[in-house]
């Protein structure tokens, strides 16, 4: 069993697929640690957060602010920007699902004796925080 830790995927989907053949991934023995930052900028962010869900515990992910500006925009807290690649998400069939799944994410993950987080916490923002439960609004695509 080996664990690999990569972050900033980006919705560059097809590279991070490659990346994962190359180190010979195997989710039945193998784990992958998702330093945040799953969606956005990249041209294929839908089928990104689709195939980490689908890993189930083979991956461990933690929420990064391209994932919090996506679930802030879902629940109608945000707006996408010009630079924002999230309308597939938001256009799925499947949003609701996978937004649900993004926000049980945590902000910090330790095991082993490693531990993860995106870029670093604010001092007033506790590790273990879990984000409030909200009602999903439709979402809308810019
Ligand atoms: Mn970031």
């Amino acid at each position: 069993m080996a664990t690999y830790a990569i972050g900033d995927i980006q919705g560059c989907y097809d590279e991070f697929r490659r990346l994962l053949d190359k180190l010979d991934f195997d989710p039945a023995h193998d784990q992958v640690w998702i330093a945040g930052d799953l969606v956005n900028r990249g041209p294929k962010s839908l089928e990104t957060l689709r195939f980490i869900k689908s890993l189930g515990d083979a991956a461990i992910s933690v929420l990064g602010n391209h994932d919090m500006h996506l679930i802030a925009t879902v629940i109608s807290l945000g707006k996408t920007g010009k630079k924002d690649t999230l309308a597939p998400i938001l256009r799925a069939s499947d949003c609701d699902e996978l937004v649900h799944w993004l926000r049980h994410q945590p902000l910090f993950h330790h095991d082993q004796g490693f531990c993860m987080l995106h870029a670093g916490l604010p001092p007033y923002v506790s590790p273990s925080i879990v984000l409030p439960d909200f009602a999903i609004a439709q979402p809308t695509a810019s």
